[in-house]
């Protein structure tokens, strides 16, 4: 498997023999890209140690040569309700399996990252952490679990685990010179954003249509940023004054009452700091244990998440709060109890080969009355409502290099991208356009109704005439009595499909994670059975072999 060296490492440092004791092996498993960045942090770390850091995806590795590796990073996500990332799939087969190989000379430390708002947090480091101990492997340092906000706490740790692999590998430290690093420019990251003007904020989606489904457009030009297709946009929002102000009036407050132990007053801190919405974990523990609320008390004991989630629905921080009038909070109590605001990260839908200044957006903003508010998602709300055309919120690029159009530009193309999941196959067609790519492409696209909800349909009816677009296969699933999804048009076509994957096409899905992925993927082990003739066994080697050759990828959420 091919070595992913990292930048500013001499290709033969990473490959000598002579290096092997010093190597570290930072392995990753990630599905948006968090903890694939987080390995590139780990490396710098290592190299801060004087160890010759060495970054892959769990998937890359072959079992063998894993079982020959000495010191192992293990930095993976949680996939949905507890299930390994997409490129830590195959990793996981392999050493879960009776006849994975011992591990007595690893020397290992698992990093998880996870979200406390799903089942099975953190499981996938959870099990490999369990099954490389198992396997006779030494943990150099003890897991940590983090949460959405890792940044800091994976920092943390990587700043006191790496001494320990460096002290393993008998490294004295500081032996290789740190890599000069490069200065972050605003938008690079997170923590350094950049303020792009929005420029278009058009409604795709008809005036009739149950989703307010929308093109945003921003200006990139003096920023020097740079994304591939297939990358995310990072775009940090700005809670709703409406709420701010609910909450505010709730907790008896002004906008400009301090904080201790803050800077910014309280209606600062409520509008740019923290999650006011989604109701965090503390905060729903507390109303549990400080409120009479039976209802409440009873899921909680009994710790059934699917209740707790009915429970929970439509319910925000404020609905909380008025649970229970007589038992108040504090001001510094209450802000104990919630969590960071955090980024959302969108899948950018334009190619920068078609708008070398510009990125693009598509996205469903959520709106919905419920208890006499009106109700909706931070930052979809945010961004169609609230920013004006030339204002300028806080972006970056959000790379998601397990997300790439095939390097091969004759190799075809089979996306399939419901709804909003359209997003990247735009940009991948802009970026094809762009490049003159040869191969084929093939798009399935639905949503419920195409008299409102057929998006991009100029764009997509053009590409159909120039060429480019070789199929257009659509699944409107309210349009008639019966629903037709997407995966219903691939099995139709099935016969095509499986001689497209035959001719070397890759296999893409951006979307609904829940239940079209799935179901998404569930056509697509029956299409490779019966139109390839093979038994169930042989379609998942043959879906294992997709995976391994990254022409099955996912971009899912
Ligand atoms: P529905 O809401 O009419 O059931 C984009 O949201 C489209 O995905 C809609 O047409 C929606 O249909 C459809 N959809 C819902 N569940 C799905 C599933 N399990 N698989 C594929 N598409 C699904």
């Amino acid at each position: 498997s091919r070595l992913l060296v990292l930048e500013n490492q001499p290709q033969a440092a990473g490959a000598s023999a002579s290096a092997t004791t010093t190597q570290l092996h930072i392995l990753f498993g990630s599905q948006t890209g968090n903890a694939e960045a987080l390995a590139q942090s780990a490396a710098r770390a290592a190299r801060a140690k004087g160890l010759v850091p060495v970054v892959q995806s769990l998937d890359e590795v072959d079992i063998d040569v894993f079982a020959t590796m000495r010191h192992v990073l293990v930095i993976t996500s949680t996939y949905g309700e507890g299930e390994m990332p997409d490129n830590a799939q195959l990793f996981w087969q392999a050493i879960s399996a009776s006849t994975a190989p011992r591990l007595e000379q690893m020397h290992f430390a698992v990093l998880a990252i996870g979200d406390t708002g799903y089942d099975g947090f953190c499981q996938a480091g959870k099990f490999i952490d369990m099954r490389l101990e198992q396997l006779g492997a030494k943990r150099v340092y003890e897991r940590i679990d983090c949460d959405i906000d890792y940044e800091e706490p994976s920092n943390a740790w990587l700043g006191q685990s790496m001494p320990q692999f460096a002290a393993s590998a008998g490294s004295s430290g500081n032996v290789l010179d740190s890599a000069p690093e490069a200065p972050a420019i605003p938008g690079g990251n997170r923590n350094n954003p950049y303020a792009a003007t929005l420029v278009t904020n058009k409604r795709l989606s008809g005036e009739d249509s149950g989703k307010d489904i929308r093109h945003f457009e921003f200006d990139l030009s003096d920023s020097g940023l740079k994304y591939e297709a297939g990358d995310a946009l990072g775009v940090i929002p700005v809670n709703e004054p409406a709420l701010v102000n609910l909450l505010l009036a709730q907790l008896k407050s002004d906008y400009d009452t301090p904080v201790p132990g803050f800077e910014r007053s309280l209606g600062d801190l409520l509008t740019y700091q923290f999650e006011i919405s989604e109701p965090s974990r503390k905060l729903i523990e507390w109303v549990g244990q400080n409120t009479g609320n039976q209802e409440l008390r009873h899921v909680l004991q009994h710790d059934d998440r699917d209740a707790l989630g009915v429970w929970l629905w439509g319910k925000d921080t404020l609905d909380l709060l008025q649970l229970d009038a007589t038992r108040s909070l504090s001001i510094p109590e209450f802000m104990a109890l919630l969590r960071p605001l955090q980024h959302r990260a969108y899948s950018i839908s334009s190619s920068q080969k078609a708008h070398p200044n510009q990125v693009h957006l598509t996205i469903a903003s959520v709106r919905y009355h419920s208890g006499g508010r009106a109700r909706g998602g931070v930052c979809s709300t945010y961004l169609a409502e609230r920013v004006k055309r030339g204002e300028k919120p806080a972006i970056f690029i959000s790379p998601n290099k397990a997300f790439r159009l095939p390097v091969n530009n004759d190799a075809p193309l089979i996306m399939i991208g419901p709804g909003t999941g359209i997003a990247p196959f735009r940009a991948f067609l802009e970026e094809r356009e762009a490049l003159g790519a040869k191969g084929k492409n093939w798009l399935f696209f639905g949503d419920q109704h195409q008299e409102h909800d057929y998006i991009y349909r100029d764009e997509l009816s053009a590409w159909q005439e120039s060429g480019l677009l070789t199929r257009l296969d659509l699944a409107f699933s309210r349009d008639q009595a019966d629903k037709i999804y997407v995966q219903d048009r691939m099995l139709e076509q099935g016969a095509e499909l499986f001689a497209w994957l035959q001719e070397g096409g890759c296999f893409y899905v951006c979307g609904d994670a829940s239940r079209m992925a799935k179901d998404v993927d569930k056509a697509l082990y029956a299409i490779i059975s019966q139109f390839g003739g093979m038994s169930s066994e042989r379609a998942a080697d043959y879906v294992d072999q997709l995976k391994k050759e990254k022409r099955y990828l996912r971009d899912v959420y």
